[in-house]
């Protein structure tokens, strides 16, 4: 294999029930890495969804607190995720097959004071048998107060987690062959010749071009995704007002798949980078999820993608000099881009109109 090449498995994942026991789910994921570094060849990064080991919660509205806390893995400064009892399993697994891992969860971090909440996801070395780098999502959708009509499909994150507040890139060591290394005579700008840049991403924030861009300023050559998304809800995406009748299940459901696919391949595209993005698809208690798991390449191009809406390994062999045509030329981001004109990109968050004409 040349040694820009790295192999990636998006293990999708089918529906965690509310009522399925922690010991199913992490069954299924460990024949998933199994499949993952069985195929040829074997997969060198396997990427899972978004809270991967449990259903996704923040579609209910929980008030019994031993329920809530029983999705969270617990963290403080002494022990990270692969430590906490629940998926301790699953990381001991990944650590034996030597394989790296991205994967969703529900963070309990304990610094000292106050627990906080985090949506967050970690980059994990199969290899060192180390965390190398964790990401807490920015972009929280939903709302903080439950929706009042019985049975709506509720989107609580805003209640559940705190947000996170960067996007930190990060080289991952091991996956090709001759990376250069920090040397004092090592060039700062080394053109895709280190090991390989990622940057994390979770679910909602593929929506938002702004951690994309932060990435494409890093040097990122795979953005790694996982995501719950609902296929069908009208209370969360609201109907079109100008529309003479709601969509139905069907046309929603492929609008949702339209819209998760444009943002992967647009942001690829415009940061010139892979992206291997992972669902959690099927009917999760009782609420569609879309599936659409899919690997975008820097053109903008699926290069594969799910058949199901169940468990399964969508792979793919990423050449990462693919990389070095759009970050050379059309999205060389220094050359080319007008820090002169963005001021108010972090002046104002909302829309403020120019004012009204007389
Ligand atoms: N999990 C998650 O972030 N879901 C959001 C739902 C948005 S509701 C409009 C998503 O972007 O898929």
């Amino acid at each position: 294999m040349s040694s820009h090449q790295v192999t990636f498995a998006a293990a999708q994942l089918g529906p965690n029930q509310r009522s399925d026991s922690r010991e199913s789910v992490l069954s299924r994921m460990l024949s998933l890495l199994e499949q993952a570094v069985s195929q040829s060849p074997p997969a060198q990064v396997v990427v899972f969804p978004e809270l991967a080991f449990t259903t996704f919660f923040p579609r209910h509205f929980i008030p019994d607190d031993e329920e809530l806390q029983s999705y969270f893995e617990a963290e403080s400064p002494d022990s990270q995720v692969d430590q906490s009892p629940n998926v301790k399993p699953f990381f001991d697994h990944v650590k034996k097959l030597g394989v790296d891992v991205y994967v969703g969860y529900a963070e309990a971090w304990n610094g000292g004071e106050k627990t906080e909440y985090y949506n967050s996801a970690v980059y994990y070395s199969g290899r060192s048998g180390q965390v190398l780098a964790k990401y807490r999502k920015v972009h929280l959708p939903g709302v903080f107060e439950p929706f009042p009509e019985p049975g709506a499909t509720q989107q609580l994150e805003k209640r559940y987690f705190k947000n996170g507040n960067s996007f930190e890139a990060f080289r991952v060591p091991g996956l090709v062959g001759d990376a250069l290394k920090a040397t004092p005579d090592a060039p700062v700008q080394t053109d895709g010749r280190g090991d390989p840049i990622f940057g994390m991403l979770i679910c909602n924030d593929r929506r938002w071009p702004e951690g994309w861009r932060a990435y494409g300023l890093q040097g990122a050559e795979v953005v790694l995704c996982g995501y719950n998304t609902t296929a069908y809800a009208p209370q969360l995406l609201g109907s079109d007002l100008y529309e003479s009748k709601p969509l139905s299940r069907e046309e929603a459901e492929k609008e949702v798949l339209y819209h998760n696919q444009l943002s992967l391949t647009a942001n690829s595209y415009m940061n010139a980078c892979f992206s291997v993005n992972v669902a959690k698809a099927g009917e999760e208690d009782g609420h569609p999820l879309i599936a659409g798991t899919c690997i975008v390449d820097p053109k903008g191009y699926v290069v594969a993608e799910a058949r199901t809406k169940g468990d399964e390994i969508v792979a793919a062999t990423l050449d990462l000099r693919k990389c070095r045509a759009g970050k050379t030329k059309t999205f060389d981001l220094g050359r080319h881009r007008r820090l002169d004109a963005y001021g108010l990109l972090l002046e104002r968050a909302g829309v403020e109109e120019p004012p009204l004409l007389t």
